[in-house]
């Protein structure tokens, strides 16, 4: 039987309020994904989170002519999931970012995140977390172009936006792409 995975992209403290590259609101979409952690362990479903895990001196980095400040360092405080995020024991990590000369905003970039998915039959994904227009939009069209049915939960979403509007022009390029988006009542 085919199974359906939950990927968590970047819960991160860097990514959340008092983070180096705070996303606003990151943090409010911590107790629905809590929920939807709970849901997915009680039907015996495989939980994926991935987290942004740089070296220092990364090439993204402003000091580095990239264009974010410091963020996600591996082994720091700000690289650790949110304190308030449920962490099962069965939740497997994907470190991506980690290259000095590579950036990878995809979960699916230079990780074995699909091996696994495949290994485990996993044919569907439901994806939540940090950020709408970086990480979890790419991490979703990597998905798509990998033949997953992809769900996007928007209430269990935050965008950088950089630009205003940004948030609203990846939610439509994942529908767009083939991704449905949905809200957390639809998986819980
Ligand atoms: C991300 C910017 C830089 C993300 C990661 O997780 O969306 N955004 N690194
Ligand atoms: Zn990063």
């Amino acid at each position: 039987m085919k199974k359906t995975a939950l990927i968590v992209v970047d819960v991160q403290n860097d990514f959340c309020p008092g983070g180096s590259l705070a996303v606003q609101e990151g943090d409010k979409i911590i107790p629905p994904i809590n929920r939807m952690i709970e849901w997915f362990q009680k039907a015996n479903l495989p939980l994926f989170f991935t987290r942004d895990w740089h070296p220092e001196k990364h090439i993204s980095f402003v000091d580095q002519g990239g264009p974010w400040p410091i963020h996600c360092v591996q082994n720091s405080p700000g690289a650790e999931f949110h304190p308030g995020l449920q962490l099962p024991e069965t939740v497997t990590i994907i470190n991506k970012g980690y290259l000095i000369n590579d950036d990878s905003y995809s979960g699916f970039q230079g990780t074995d995140l699909a091996t696994q998915l495949n290994d485990i039959d996993v044919d569907s994904v439901y994806v939540c977390g940090l950020a709408t227009d970086y990480c979890v939009k790419e991490t979703v069209l990597d998905a798509l172009k990998k033949g997953y049915q992809v769900k996007v939960v928007k209430d269990a979403i935050r965008a950088v936006d950089v630009t205003v509007g940004d948030s609203e022009k990846a939610i439509k390029e994942m529908r767009d792409k083939g991704a449905q988006i949905v809200s957390k009542a639809a998986v819980i």
